[in-house]
């Protein structure tokens, strides 16, 4: 039985890829580098350096480390100031109720996310004293798929990985919940993977599986 419910943050609390994709769109015009929705997609759940090295994949050219930090800084200034624009009503009233019925079950929530604006996020959200835990980008060494953001996470809450489900939207999401040995339900187009213990349809049926 589960103690604690790690999320991911883009894509399932909150849904931050329109603002990726606007973000990286000015970076590859720039760059005349052709970027498109389904490419921005496979960025789900990447770290931002491994997204740009993709988007780069269509690059005629080699980019250099230093040139490379540059376009990075400049994207998240753009993407930055997208977040900037976000409120507490960017949060579905159906993710916040799901939230709180969860805590009253005496459920450990958790963040798990791959990006380093997490607690920006979380801020604009109006959740910034919601969570018992934030593990994110800034805390790890290795990214989704490894197990590490997970891993993190089930630590400062005192869970082990069996007593943990993690909430995910990417493929590299349920690839690092499995490798930590954690349950995951998948929401969004991530249940279409096999690697998915639940598949979610909407997000208040997580009260379905952890009672
Ligand atoms: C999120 C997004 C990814 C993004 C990554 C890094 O992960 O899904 O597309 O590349 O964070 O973001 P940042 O540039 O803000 O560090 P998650 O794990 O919350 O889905
Ligand atoms: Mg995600």
């Amino acid at each position: 039985n589960y103690k604690a419910v790690i999320f991911d943050l883009d894509g399932v609390i909150c849904h931050t890829d329109h603002y990726h994709y606007l973000a990286w769109k000015e970076v590859a015009d720039e760059l005349g580098i052709y970027f498109d929705e389904s490419i921005n997609h496979r960025l789900r759940g990447v770290s931002r350096k491994e997204s740009f090295d993709i988007i780069l994949e269509r690059y005629d050219k080699i980019m250099g480390e230093e040139d490379k930090e540059i376009y990075l800084t400049k994207k998240n200034e753009g993407y930055q100031k997208l977040l900037k624009g976000m409120t507490p009503s960017d949060l579905s009233e159906e993710t916040k109720n799901t939230l709180l019925e969860l805590r009253k079950r005496g459920m450990k929530l958790a963040i798990g996310s791959s990006s380093k604006n997490a607690g920006l996020i979380i801020k604009q959200l109006g959740l910034e004293h919601f969570f018992d835990a934030v593990s994110d980008g800034n805390m790890i060494t290795h990214s989704k798929p490894h197990p590490e953001v997970f891993q993190k996470a089930a630590s400062m809450v005192n869970c082990e990985a069996e007593n943990c489900l993690v909430v995910e939207d990417a493929k590299a999401g349920l690839e690092a919940a499995k490798a930590g040995g954690m349950d995951c339900a998948a929401v969004g187009d991530a249940v279409k993977s096999p690697l998915a213990d639940y598949k979610l349809s909407s997000f208040r049926q997580l009260l379905e599986i952890v009672e």
